[in-house]
């Protein structure tokens, strides 16, 4: 029995310790799997015969309490990067409501202007910030500089929601077309698009991005807006709207505005905010509506902030900024899937908002409160795949990915340049293979490829040239990524070369017919050529960069102190120069034999 016990004791441990490693066999080949395997090929289609919409281009919001009146110059530099790298073409300049725009009526009649009122308040530091980045804005030529205003209004006018009655209508259209009258003629900016009220239509009644107004309300004072403009001589000022909080109310607002034709005569553009996968409607209530020709802008756009932060005051985390990042390019590629013609960030960089009161951090350019620094954050790379490689006139072509659980991809081609930009991403944590076919766009050529991921910020791939019309393509592990035929220029040589003399010494005294002169060179780019002189007048031709040497015969100069110079140059012009002192000595005889000569 004992014996019987201490065997079955030693067969169930047994059991027990090959289940054990078994279980723990079984859980690492799983993780071998998980991290090998999915390294696969997926085919792309391009397909340019079937066309969709026209991009009008990609922007971002922007809050111009963030100009710096005493230091511009610490400032300006988020601008540069949003316009020249990020391709921002469009800009949504934030001006509030909220607080210090006339916080007591300017007279009794809102068909007065008192501009003595008002030409004091316009020149407030509020308003001297929003002067100066529209004048900012305009100097850097962008395409769409629109004005946005957001927050409540007074609280006489009515603060968080101006009254149903419409017995403030008047004092709002006051408020609203004295700054814009202000603006264009007082202090000659330009202003493209008017966006007068912002998210008025969100269900919470304490929203305060805009004042709460009704759709039928909303379609009032707009009408009211647009008969003010006409009559103080700005019938041409564009204007946009709803910029609805909720996109999915665009059909009930176009059914409001198809009793305000004169109002949408001054839309170009129809706007809606969207914080989610799809267009939400959009572009669908456009298109059948009494108005198809407006073309749908998404003038708010972003990924969720991560533990909706951003509006509390509290900055993302490096280690959540790549889902955050991720979400903002699968919700802005699903939006141009569905035909939406531009898309605006929220937002470009960190700032404060009164009606939030307090910092927030949607910031494609972080802000440090503390040591005041800006600095990029995923956002601004994911964005920049999409925006800096795809502008206005670029037309959406058909692209179909073999496995949209892996790689996702949309495709934009313009017809008259031959431009094609692809962009999409790989959805997994492998480096992935992509075959891409084209048809339908010409003969792009070679293909060149840009990637995000959490380790990549916008690196340069490569070039990919097709075999036939595909083209093999090497994703980096989760990457965001571009292929476009346009690549980014090669940045302006600005650098120098150097140059340094080898031989011969400073200070050496030389003889003979073969003196060595030697210098070593370099630069950034490339040194294109190094020119020899002997005191000041060329020795020889210039030399070959690989090979920046010379045999100098010293018995034609008299003995003495002589000077070498050596002028190297790069292809873009840019030239260092070393010089090197030096004394020749040769045998007197020379000089004495030729005397003679010389007399005769
Ligand atoms: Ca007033
Ligand atoms: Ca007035
Ligand atoms: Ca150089």
């Amino acid at each position: 029995m004992r014996r019987v016990f201490a065997i079955t004791i030693m067969v169930l441990l047994a059991i027990a310790v090959n289940q054990a490693l078994f279980t723990s066999h079984a859980a690492y080949i799983s993780e071998i799997e998980r991290a090998t395997t999915p390294q696969s090929t997926t085919s792309i289609q391009i397909n340019g015969a079937t066309r969709y919409q026209t991009i009008e281009g990609f922007g971002v919001n922007a809050n111009s309490r963030s100009w710096d009146l005493a230091n511009p110059g610490s400032f300006t530099p988020q601008l540069d990067t949003l316009v020249d790298d990020t391709g921002s073409s469009i800009w949504r300049v934030a001006i509030e409501s909220h607080e210090d725009w006339e916080v007591t009526n300017d007279n009794a009649d809102p068909n007065s202007f008192n501009w003595t009122y008002y030409n004091s308040l316009y020149e407030t530091e509020k308003f001297q910030k929003l002067w100066a980045m529209l004048d900012y804005l305009d100097g850097k030529g962008v395409n769409t500089i629109m004005l946005s205003v957001m927050g409540c209004v007074p609280q006489w006018m009515g603060g968080c929601t101006l009254p149903d009655d419409g017995s403030m209508d008047d004092e709002w259209v006051e408020m609203i077309s004295s700054m814009v009258y202000y603006a264009r003629h007082t202090k000659q900016l330009r202003v493209d698009i008017l966006s007068p009220i912002n998210e008025h239509d969100m269900p919470n009644a304490d929203s305060m991005e805009g004042p709460r107004i009704t759709p039928a309300h909303y379609v009032a004072i707009m009408e009211k807006l647009s008969a003010k403009l006409d009559a103080v001589g700005m019938g041409d000022l564009r204007l946009i709207g709803p910029d609805l909080a909720g996109a999915e109310r665009s059909a009930t607002y176009l059914s409001a505005l198809a009793a305000a034709p004169d109002v949408v005569a001054k839309f170009d553009h129809f706007a809606a905010h969207r914080y989610a996968l799809t267009d939400g409607g959009l572009v669908g209530a456009i298109a059948a509506s009494d108005y198809p020709n407006l073309t749908p802008w998404v003038t708010e756009y972003s990924g969720l902030c991560p533990n909706f932060k951003c509006d509390r005051g509290i900055p993302v985390t490096p280690d959540e900024n790549w889902t955050f990042a991720t979400d903002t390019f699968d919700y802005l590629q699903s939006y141009l899937n569905d035909g939406v013609t531009a898309a605006l960030v929220w937002e470009a960089y960190d700032s404060y908002y009164e009606h939030h009161q307090t910092y927030t951090y949607w910031g494609m350019i972080g802000y440090d409160t503390g040591t005041g620094i800006y600095s990029p954050t995923k956002r601004l790379y994911v964005v920049q795949q999409t925006s800096r490689f795809i502008e206005a006139g670029m037309q959406r072509v058909d692209a179909t990915s073999g496995d949209t659980n892996t790689v996702s991809i949309s495709a934009f081609h313009n017809a008259t340049t031959g431009k094609l930009t692809l962009v999409g991403r790989n959805k997994t944590s492998n480096p992935q293979t992509l075959s891409i076919t084209v048809g339908g766009v010409g003969t792009p050529g070679a293909l060149r490829l840009y990637q995000t991921s959490e380790s990549l910020n916008m690196a340069d791939g490569g070039s990919v040239s097709p075999s036939g019309s595909t083209y093999t393509v090497s994703l980096a592990a989760g990457s965001i990524f571009t292929l476009t035929n346009v690549p980014i220029p090669a940045p302006a040589d600005t650098r120098s070369p150097t140059v340094t003399f080898t031989a011969p010494a400073e200070g050496a005294t030389v003889s003979g017919a073969n003196v060595q002169i030697a210098v070593s060179v370099s630069d950034n780019v490339g040194v294109a050529g190094v020119q020899f002189k002997l005191d000041g007048a060329n020795l020889g031709v210039e030399q070959s960069a690989s090979s920046p040497s010379l045999s100098w015969n010293s018995t034609g100069v008299v003995n003495g102190g002589h000077t070498f110079d050596a002028i190297a140059r790069d292809a873009a012009g840019n030239t260092a120069s070393a010089t090197r002192s030096i004394t020749v000595s040769n045998a007197s005889y020379t000089s004495v034999q030729y005397l003679p000569l010389l007399e005769q």
